[in-house]
């Protein structure tokens, strides 16, 4: 029998060390033989909607603008991935995100727009086995090296997000891990939860989001 892979999302504010983590996480788990690969959103290769939505984070004069038709950008931005995820999935490979549905939430939120136009275009992706949520305190990551590059990376903006994030924390998927930490102990606590979850979720069908999933 097949077993499926697990999808394992991570999320958390900018400069909070997803990126370097889920590099970590790909090497760890290919050199104990287990199949990977790293999807990132927003996915700027993205033919259809990654230049776009590049270009709007690198020259955007202020977070308002557009914020609706952005949201559903990022949104159409997972949607053109999620056939590839499920295919990856159901052969057998680990998918490792980095970000997805939740940030893709949270900083529309943050913006001002309401719950019931920013989660409804989420509804049908598919639902992680567990998102690894990297919780930091936005004063600690404003000292971290290339923050404010990008249009969202503003320490009042990411603070809103940070209380946005909180509206997840009761679902079982959801696991927090303290950011603060090293890289090697952060890194250590995630092939934990990973090790633990791979073997589990093997033979389980693959969900989707669903109202649940957002409190709607
Ligand atoms: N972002 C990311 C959103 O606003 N909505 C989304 O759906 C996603 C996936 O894009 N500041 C924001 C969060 C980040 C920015 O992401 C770029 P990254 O991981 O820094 O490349
Ligand atoms: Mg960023």
């Amino acid at each position: 029998m097949t077993t499926r892979g697990a999808l394992i999302v991570f999320e958390g504010l900018d400069r909070s060390g997803k990126t370097t983590q889920t590099e970590k996480l790909l090497k760890y788990l290919n050199e104990n033989g287990k199949k990977a690969i790293i999807q990132r959103f927003p996915d700027r290769s993205e033919p259809l909607t990654g230049s776009t939505i590049d270009n709007y984070l690198r020259n955007a004069s202020c977070i308002n603008q557009t914020k609706e038709a952005i949201h559903l950008l990022f949104s159409a931005n997972r949607w053109l991935l999620r056939q590839k995820i499920e295919e990856l999935l159901k052969e057998g490979t680990n998918v490792i995100v980095d970000r997805y549905s939740f940030s893709g939430v949270t900083y529309t939120l943050s913006k001002g727009v309401s719950k019931q136009f920013a989660c409804p275009p989420e509804l049908g992706l598919i639902r992680p086995d567990a998102v690894l949520y990297f919780d930091v305190d936005p004063a600690v990551t404003a000292k971290r090296g290339g923050f404010g590059d990008e249009v969202l990376e503003r320490t009042d903006f990411q603070q809103k997000v940070r209380e946005n994030m909180k509206m997840f924390e009761n679902q079982s998927y959801w696991k927090k891990i303290n950011a603060n930490e090293t890289i090697d102990e952060v890194h250590k606590n995630v092939c934990a939860i990973v090790n633990d979850l791979i073997p589990k979720v093997a033979t389980n069908p693959i969900e989707s989001l669903d109202e649940k999933d957002f409190g709607l």
